[in-house]
């Protein structure tokens, strides 16, 4: 047969085909290395005389390139055909679990977002703090009664014996340590805040843990006072819950500042359990006041032209107002039952 006849044929075949067998019997058909009708006529140019070998040759091998991408074609689509019946779209798809901010983190990055827009700026320090940053320089010598106001994790201290006396490493009680280490690498205007973890030893209830996060504030330059702090403080807890949130400032003492003050958010309906709880309709969510000239001075400030407020906000606290949560024991209990509702 010739090669233009062959290629009729071919082309004839390969449409009739259906399956990947029909398709394969119309290969061997016609490139069968035995009995291929275009194997055949391959095998056969060895024995033609040149000119025809020239002729037919060509000829030949570009048909046989044809079939090749032809066969190689059509068998794709039947793959594909293929695959399609052995999906069953009708079945629901495989669910799966993705996982999210916890709130804390959430609310945390609120947070962030309001006192970025107030220009404050953040930065974070060590949750493993020493005696000095912890107490000491922030007016709170060894033997000072108000220590009792952080019941505080002790490490193991290393087997040398430490070079003073304050530099014992524990778990920071307070994010407050943190107004020293920045100070003492930056000179004033600044405005910071100061997110992290603090770890107390204490027992814990409906709005006590041993784990929380705070935020510490500090604002410090020339002239910042008391009433700084109370546009500071009320814009932002204003933007966090609301304009209609009742916010109480009560007088106060901590040795890292004077005067001292705390700050209050009133609890609203839907928190009966927590109220009942504490047995008050307020909640205390910092600790705040004008910078001591003792912080001051540890930090080599001149106390005659400097002057600055400072707060610790707990985190926990706020997202139980913000979400109505009613003991603080869920944030950290591992239940996703209260995690994924947020
Ligand atoms: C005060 C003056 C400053 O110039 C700067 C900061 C401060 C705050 C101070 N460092 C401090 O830690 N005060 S505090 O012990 O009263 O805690 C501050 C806030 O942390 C509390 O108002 C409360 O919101 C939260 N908090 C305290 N103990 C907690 C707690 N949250 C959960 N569990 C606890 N056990």
């Amino acid at each position: 047969m010739k090669v233009d006849a062959l290629k009729k044929s071919f082309t004839k075949d390969i449409k009739g085909a259906q399956d990947v067998k029909s398709l394969e019997a119309v290969r061997i058909k016609y490139l069968g290395r035995k009995d291929g009708q275009l194997t055949k006529i391959l095998k056969s140019l060895k024995n033609l005389s040149v000119v025809q070998r020239r002729k037919i040759g060509p000829e030949a091998n570009a048909l046989r390139q044809e079939i090749e991408k032809a066969l190689n074609e059509r068998l794709g689509i039947f793959v594909v055909k293929q695959q399609h019946l052995d999906i069953d779209v009708t079945l629901p798809g495989k669910k799966i679990p993705i996982g999210h901010l916890h709130i804390l983190t959430q609310l945390e990055n609120e947070v962030r977002d309001i006192f970025s827009r107030l220009n404050f700026s953040v930065v974070e320090g060590p949750e493993v703090e020493t005696e000095y940053y912890n107490f000491d320089a922030l007016n709170i010598q060894s033997g000072h009664p108000a220590r009792d106001m952080w019941d505080t994790f002790w490490l193991n201290q290393p087997v040398v014996v430490p070079t003073t006396d304050n530099d014992k490493k524990l778990l920071r009680t307070h994010t407050s340590p943190m107004q020293i280490r920045f100070m003492e690498k930056h000179k004033p205007p600044f405005q910071i805040i100061v997110p992290g973890r603090v770890f107390r030893y204490e027992a814990t209830d409906a709005s006590h843990e041993i784990n929380f996060h705070q935020i510490e504030g500090l604002m410090v330059g020339n002239g910042v006072n008391l009433a700084n702090f109370k546009y500071v403080i009320e814009t932002f807890l204003r933007q966090l819950f609301g304009a209609d949130i009742e916010i109480r400032f009560r007088p106060s003492y901590f040795p890292f500042v004077e005067p001292g003050l705390e700050v209050d958010i009133k609890l609203s309906s839907g928190q009966e359990k927590l109220i009942a709880s504490r047995k008050s309709e307020w909640l205390e969510v910092m600790g705040a006041g004008m910078v001591h000239p003792n912080v001051f001075r540890a930090v080599s400030y001149d106390t005659n032209k400097i002057q600055g407020f400072a707060f610790g906000v707990g985190l926990e606290r706020l997202a139980m107002i913000k979400y109505k949560i009613d003991d603080i024991r869920l944030f950290h209990s591992g239940d996703l039952r209260f995690i994924n509702q947020f």
